[in-house]
């Protein structure tokens, strides 16, 4: 059976108290970074996180965060390092009983958007995405990188993370770029298309190499996302969900409301059941709506508890 998580912050916050009182018993958690953004290879303070979440009344299903990998991205020296790293957390994860790490091959930057503040339904606000709006950025300090290249670094890492992650019981669950387009500023993006994906697992066969179905963007990659689903499901490649949709083309789009965008969201939910996804899905972006704080865009807490409530009727009338 599917359960809904929420994306928690690793210390108790008032999203924490909303979670609880909407229900949500699983989360999605961050990592215990060290104030340089560098991980522990230590298991301890991976305990401590996961102690203060069970605390908390949530069992830690997935995590959400990732040690330093942009030179193992780009296959520069020190990659090594990086994926010894990796390595250590994959292995605390098993120990600790965490079964998933959702993971993304985004070289130089992560998700990105041109505007944080585009009104919506009623005056709430998205994030919005044009390319024509950000073109003539210039490339990244590192310079140009091929699609070629970002292949090669990836087969290299996986070649070395995955006997891993067998051994320690934990699956990686690849999310896809953000948005799907390639190249931005110089820097070729690969997880962009349902194909690529497909290509991803046919690289390494492991059953611990699969998929985080960002549906957000999925959707921006085919009109049929419920047949995707049912593609990657019937593989059981598909170990993480985030549940957002959209409006738009990958070279220009912007969030929506959960009922509000281009995607059969029903349709999605019976593809899920179909496939006996027994996974965790979480509300990935939400609008912010008013009497709530637009600083940590696509996360607000309001949002966010229309998301699970929408979510959870989905659920109840497909799996009931
Ligand atoms: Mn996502």
């Amino acid at each position: 059976m599917m359960q809904i998580a929420e994306f928690l912050p690793i210390t108790p916050s008032p999203v924490w108290r909303l979670a609880q009182q909407a229900g949500v018993q699983h989360a999605v958690g961050g990592l215990p970074f060290d104030p340089d953004g560098n991980l522990s290879r230590e298991i301890e303070p991976l305990r401590e996180m996961q102690a203060a979440y069970e605390a908390g009344g949530f069992r830690l299903a997935v995590i959400e965060a990732r040690p330093p990998l942009n030179k193992a991205k780009r296959g520069l020296p020190g990659r090594d390092d990086e994926i010894d790293t990796a390595c250590a957390l994959i292995e605390n994860m098993g120990r600790l009983g965490i079964p998933v790490w959702c993971y993304e091959w985004m070289t130089d930057f992560n998700w990105l958007r041109t505007e944080f503040a585009r009104p919506s339904r009623g005056g709430s606000v998205v994030t919005a995405f044009d390319y024509a709006a950000m073109r003539d950025q210039p490339n990244t300090e590192l310079g140009p990188i091929s699609e070629d290249e970002l292949w090669e670094n990836l087969a290299y890492f996986l070649r070395r993370v995955l006997p891993v992650a067998e051994k320690a019981g934990v699956k990686l669950a690849m999310h896809p770029d953000d948005p799907p387009l390639s190249p931005i500023r110089g820097v070729g993006r690969i997880m962009r298309s349902v194909e690529n994906f497909q290509r991803l697992l046919d690289l390494a066969p492991s059953p611990m190499n699969g998929i985080t179905m960002c549906q957000g963007n999925f959707t921006l990659m085919t009109d049929d996302l419920p047949q995707a689903i049912r593609q990657f499901g019937r593989q059981n490649k598909l170990f993480f969900v985030h549940f957002r949709d959209v409006r738009g083309t990958p070279e220009s789009f912007e969030e929506t409301w959960h009922d509000d965008g281009k995607t059969d969201m029903l349709a999605c939910m019976k593809a899920y059941s179909e496939i006996n996804f027994d996974g965790v899905l979480r509300p990935d972006h939400v609008p912010t709506v008013d009497g709530d704080s637009n600083t940590n865009a696509g996360y607000s807490a309001f949002g966010r508890l229309y998301a699970i409530g929408y979510i959870r009727g989905l659920q109840q009338a497909v799996y009931s």
